[in-house]
């Protein structure tokens, strides 16, 4: 665009006409184009454009001035000073001229319904000096080997050839026809591709192929589910450390289409404190292209922490590879039974029990229970004091009492008023837990008898 102005008045409607010069470069089609030949004033308007388009190519070679200049002015105008302008094209343009594809260099069309028609154009523009044949060619899907005629993408043909004689340019297409879908496929990729194979015109770097993508349809890649046999909710035992970790495989299919590598994130969670309870509580698992099963082992590790029945979540979290996720059936859930003893073993050690003289004389035995192990829930104990002494009872009221060790205690101390003088041996009865850890009960009571100290 070279401005023109309009100077002092600006009253009614003038023109100004104008050419073009230049010792080297073509107007027309092959160096520039100058648009129109004159530049036009409305009314109370002062400034116009003149258009020239450059002709773009890859060359470099020679620098070509053009000269406009405005020669006449109609309207009542007169022409001023500063008529001449100089322009310089910094290319020239090949002698032979360029040949292109004029649609974008990516197309991404949807898999069709029916029988869809695709139009690609080229031209050859510039310099037209010579016959030029410039063929063509489809590779893929998603390789770089020739499409063969007969496939069930894209019909025949697949290749072809244009001429352009000596001075001829312009614009020629290729059609692609492309076919229907079929049930399911995947996206595939093809690379339609232009070759000089006669004369010395040059391939547009940047527009000598085209890409074609057309998209998938349906789930060629799949959808991944946790398999039925995995989707129940397991119970498992934590191992012992002599065992070692317990390996514990799920197993996953992919439905609908099997194309594709891909590859599966899953990931543990839980409400519980899962640190320790796993090798590793995330990983990722590959199912090959035309497989449609697959599995994956999670690593229950051993530990001596005191645990109660903890519940995990199992999720498949994500798919590479064009699969996607059955939203349905990508968590499951599992859990680990209650172990190393999580609502404690009870203890009396003689060290820590004590005769407690009150202010009236009165006798108590303080009874200290120690919880060793897990310390989760309230949990009652019950107890009974007796003496090897047979012939009295030692204790005033009740023979058998009970105490509550709370939630989170390591012991618990309560007094017992005592009559006789002497009290050697203590026995302690089995612990009751309340509910709800009846299950737990029958572990605790052995757990206990076998843990008596005295
Ligand atoms: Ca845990
Ligand atoms: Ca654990
Ligand atoms: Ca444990």
């Amino acid at each position: 665009m070279i401005p023109v102005q309009r100077l002092h008045g600006t009253y009614g409607r003038v023109t100004a006409d104008f050419i073009s010069q230049s010792s080297s470069a073509v107007p027309g089609a092959v160096d520039y184009v100058l648009h129109g030949s004159s530049v036009t004033f409305q009314h109370g308007q002062n400034l116009s454009f003149i258009n020239v388009s450059i002709i773009d190519d890859d060359e470099s070679e020679f620098e070509e001035p053009i000269e406009i200049m405005l020669i006449g002015a109609t309207g009542g105008a007169v022409l001023g000073r500063h008529l001449v302008c100089r322009i310089t094209i910094a290319k020239s343009d090949s002698p032979f001229g360029v040949v292109r594809f004029l649609n974008q260099s990516r197309v991404s069309v949807p898999n069709p319904n029916s029988t869809m028609i695709l139009p690609l154009m080229l031209e050859r523009t510039g310099g037209l000096l010579g016959e030029i044949q410039v063929n063509w060619e489809i590779v893929g899907p998603n390789s770089q080997e020739a499409l063969p005629p007969q496939n069930r993408d894209i019909a025949d043909p697949v290749s072809g050839s244009f001429s352009f004689g000596d001075g001829e340019g312009g614009v020629r297409s290729i059609i692609l026809v492309i076919y229907p879908h079929d049930d399911i496929e995947i996206e595939k990729t093809f690379i339609i591709k232009l070759k000089l194979v006669r004369g010395e015109a040059q391939l547009d770097s940047t527009a000598k192929d085209v890409t074609l993508t057309i998209e998938k349809f349906g789930d060629p890649n799949g959808v991944i589910q946790f398999a039925p046999e995995s989707l129940s909710e397991e119970t498992y035992l934590e191992p012992s450390a002599l065992e070692g970790p317990l390996i514990i495989t799920f197993f996953v299919k992919r439905i609908k289409g099997i194309s594709g590598e891909i590859m599966v994130y899953w990931e543990l969670s839980s409400e519980f404190d899962i640190t320790g309870d796993f090798l590793s509580t995330k990983g990722i698992f590959t199912i090959a292209d035309g497989e449609s099963e697959a599995s994956f082992d999670v690593h229950l590790l051993p530990d001596d922490t005191p645990e109660i029945e903890e519940v995990y979540v199992l999720r498949l979290v994500s798919v590479k590879g064009g699969a996607k996720l059955d939203t349905e059936n990508c968590v499951i859930r599992f859990s680990v039974s209650a172990n190393d003893d999580p609502h404690g073993i009870f203890a009396l050690y003689s060290d820590h029990q004590s005769i407690l003289i009150g202010q009236n004389l009165r006798r108590f035995i303080q009874i200290n229970v120690t919880r060793l192990a897990g310390t989760f829930g309230d949990v009652a104990v019950r107890y009974r004091i007796s003496s090897d002494s047979k012939e009295q009872s030692v204790v005033t009221e009740n023979a058998e009492r009970q105490l509550v060790v709370r939630d989170g205690a390591r012991c618990k101390v309560d007094s017992v008023p005592v009559q006789s003088q002497v009290c050697s041996v203590f026995s302690i009865f089995p612990v009751i837990p309340e509910d709800p850890f009846k299950k737990t009960l029958v572990n605790l009571m052995i757990s206990l008898q076998s843990n008596l100290d005295i």
